[in-house]
């Protein structure tokens, strides 16, 4: 598994455009709110991004309540943000894309 490469400052400062659903928290992680129809939808989503989580083998900080689901994506082996948490967020993105109701 290749290791994570830190973004730039640039990046950084470039994630409005390249991520825009996903709000920049300190610079040190992007995070995003989903709302589902039901917990069984919140949860097969959830289902779906772990897997995705497992082969890119780079995990989310989240948490569900009912049919809410928020992700927090840092790079723990970095300390900050990485083009792993780019790849997951866009996985994410795709991910979320094929769920009604959030
Ligand atoms: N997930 C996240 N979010 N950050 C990491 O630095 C990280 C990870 N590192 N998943 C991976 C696992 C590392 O611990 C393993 C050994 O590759």
């Amino acid at each position: 598994m290749s290791s994570a490469v830190p973004l730039t400052a640039d990046q950084i400062a470039d994630l409005a455009n390249t991520l825009p659903l996903w709000r920049v928290d300190d610079a040190k992680a992007i995070a995003r709110d989903f709302k589902f129809a039901d917990f069984s939808a919140a949860f097969d989503f959830m289902t779906e991004v772990a897997g995705v989580a497992e082969v890119m083998d780079h995990h989310p900080e989240w948490s569900n309540v009912y049919d809410k689901v928020s992700i927090r994506l840092t790079t723990h082996d970095t300390g900050g943000l990485s083009d792993k948490d780019i790849a997951l967020a866009e996985a994410v993105d795709a991910a979320a894309i094929s769920f009604k109701g959030h």
